[in-house]
């Protein structure tokens, strides 16, 4: 395939720290990675301490390390003050007897207090659950309720989401906010960070201790609780260096919220194990002020998802041409297949290749990946990182010829996996059922010179606009609506977000369809459950399709819709 801009390929790959792909897989050792972390020499760890400390500690003391914005607010910070803040916080949570094991979730806007907060609960050794702060009750509740958690940070504007009563084990609500009245149970951020000690006993973990509890979607239940340890950090910072080729000279934008993997991953976690500077920048998205931040920064590195690079290309191309881009040597994307239309248009107007990269909630980093140094195809996920196997193979577990279609695997393990999915020891296996392997959930097929193509998911799990979104939640929600009797949801293609919710809806006596009665449908479970889970269509059926056992056949449901044959309907009712 012929490299429509050579140049900026030589000059991308002079940066590299791999080298030649082939080279850096035949000399691959986990160990040789592991060896630059402190337990090495002490057997002991602690994530927010690689991150944080150990730069604080030496050169890179009083190097920015954190750049926020957004309408109202313009600040960094330090290495140093990093350390300083994170201590503080881990104080407040010792002071309140929180300690290590006990699950906090985080739900609240980025800001530079929610990066505080996580690494601070991380340094007294709590396992941390970030929640994006469009969750509604029933999305909070229930995953407060599934991990038992003893605190929550959030603020006042949130805190109507929070149902502290129905939660019995949550004792602590921390409140980012002003004039805060303090209550049993109820703290003031601000006037707690202010007395805590600048100095903490850092808790030093086991490897296999527990970190972070990201919540995701499967097609069926209610979403899981998805669990990462410290160990996880070899895989950050290898990734950070090989795939976003930081150094310490880098100032590095992540677009991803830590609510999600990717905020947590690689908006934490790698760039600040590899030194970087890292920008966030809080608020709504516009192309305007995605902009006018890699143009502030002089960002070099940026990691975003493909619905926003869509939307950027529905902003045109002139909007570009206003803004120094210059500084960018590198720019990767996730979350959603990334169309070659996509890749070509950043080459034209950014002068870069956007480099995919796949991974998910529950590999914890990433595992197929186009690489500064590779000639990508656009399309194509890339190849498994050096130190990973993947292949497709058959339900059995057979591993696929090249162009054959099947199940995406991972030959286990890699340092970043899951350990569990808590309170869920079937779920957990569900993914290990072929011996040997992670079963992805994903569907692909591989080429002859190694490199993967996404062909879609296997289950009914929908991606919106790069999130993760089970269709049993939404269904759940929407027959807790007085109107609707039975409920089936599908990801319906859509040029920008990939794939938008659909609802099939049947009526209870007494409900007639109507324009009005749509929305109204739509806003309750917008309300209820989260803005992105909202079905944006919705059409009535007098009788969903379904299994003789009573399972609605999303299946059906969704060859109604792109006119496709129905298939095998062996298993229908009637
Ligand atoms: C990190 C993250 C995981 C699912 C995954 C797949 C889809 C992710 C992709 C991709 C095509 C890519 N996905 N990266 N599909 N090309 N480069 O996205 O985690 O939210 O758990 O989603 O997203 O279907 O299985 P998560």
């Amino acid at each position: 395939m012929s490299n429509p801009n050579e140049e900026i390929m030589k000059a991308i790959a002079a940066h590299s720290n791999l080298g030649s792909y082939d080279a850096a897989r035949e000399n691959f050792s986990w160990q040789e990675i592991e060896r630059q972390f402190t337990w090495s020499d002490t057997g002991r760890i602690n994530m927010a301490f690689e991150a944080i400390d150990r730069h604080a500690d030496s050169g890179l003391k009083d190097k920015v390390a954190l750049y926020y914005s957004d309408d109202n607010r313009d600040e960094s910070y330090t290495f140093g003050e990093m350390k300083r803040n994170s201590n503080r916080f881990g104080n407040v949570l010792r002071k309140a007897g929180i300690a290590k094991g006990d699950r906090i979730f985080i739900f609240m806007p980025r800001t530079p207090e929610l990066y505080f907060a996580l690494l601070g609960s991380l340094k007294i050794g709590a396992i941390v659950g970030p929640l994006f702060e469009a969750f509604m009750e029933t999305a909070v509740r229930d995953r407060l309720e599934d991990s038992s958690a003893v605190a929550i940070i959030t603020t006042p504007a949130l805190l109507s989401r929070v149902p502290v009563g129905e939660l019995p084990s949550l004792k602590h609500v921390i409140l980012v906010g002003h004039d805060i009245e303090p209550a049993e149970g109820r703290y003031d951020f601000y006037k707690e960070m202010e007395e805590a000690s600048e100095e903490l006993q850092i808790e030093w973990m086991d490897r296999e201790d527990g970190m972070l509890l990201h919540y995701t979607s499967g097609s069926t239940g209610k979403p899981k609780g998805v669990y990462h340890v410290h160990n996880a950090m070899i895989h950050h910072y290898y990734t950070g260096k090989i795939v976003l080729d930081l150094n310490e000279n880098d100032v590095y934008w992540c677009t991803a919220d830590p609510g999600w993997v990717t905020g947590t991953s690689y908006g934490i976690f790698a760039p600040w194990l590899n030194g970087a500077t890292n920008v966030v920048r809080g608020g709504r998205f516009s192309p305007q002020s995605w902009y006018k931040t890699i143009e502030r920064y002089r960002i070099t590195v940026w990691y975003s998802a493909p619905t926003a690079f869509r939307m950027l290309m529905g902003a045109g191309d002139e909007a570009v041409k206003e803004i120094d881009l210059s500084s960018l040597r590198h720019v990767l994307s996730v979350g959603e297949p990334l169309n070659p239309e996509v890749v070509r248009w950043g080459m034209k107007v950014y002068g870069q290749r956007i480099h995919d990269t796949w991974w998910m909630t529950e590999t914890g980093g990433q595992l197929i990946c186009n690489y500064p140094s590779m000639d990508i195809k656009p399309g194509s996920m890339g190849k498994p990182i050096p130190g990973v196997d993947a292949a497709i193979v058959d339900d059995n577990g057979k591993v696929l010829p090249p162009f054959r279609m099947g199940n995406l695997a991972i030959r286990t393990p890699w340092p970043a996996m899951m350990r569990k999915v808590w309170n869920n020891p079937a779920k957990y296996e569900e993914y290990f059922r072929l011996t040997g392997w992670y079963v992805s959930g994903d569907s692909a097929y591989m080429d002859d010179e190694g490199y993967f193509w996404f062909q879609g998911r296997v289950d009914d799990v929908i991606n919106t606009a790069g999130e993760r979104v089970g269709p049993f939640e939404v269904e759940s929600k929407l027959v807790e609506h007085p109107a609707v009797a039975e409920a089936g949801v599908i990801g319906k293609p859509d040029p920008v977000r990939g794939e938008v919710i659909k609802a099939f809806i049947s009526l209870r006596e007494g409900y007639a369809p109507s324009e009005e009665l749509k929305a109204d449908i739509s806003k309750f479970v917008k309300e209820g459950l989260s803005a992105h889970a909202a079905p944006r269509e919705i059409e009535f059926k007098d009788k969903l399709p379904k299994t003789r056992s009573g399972k609605i056949m999303r299946r059906v449901l969704k060859a109604w819709e792109l006119n496709l044959p129905s298939g095998d309907m062996s298993t229908i009712e009637d």
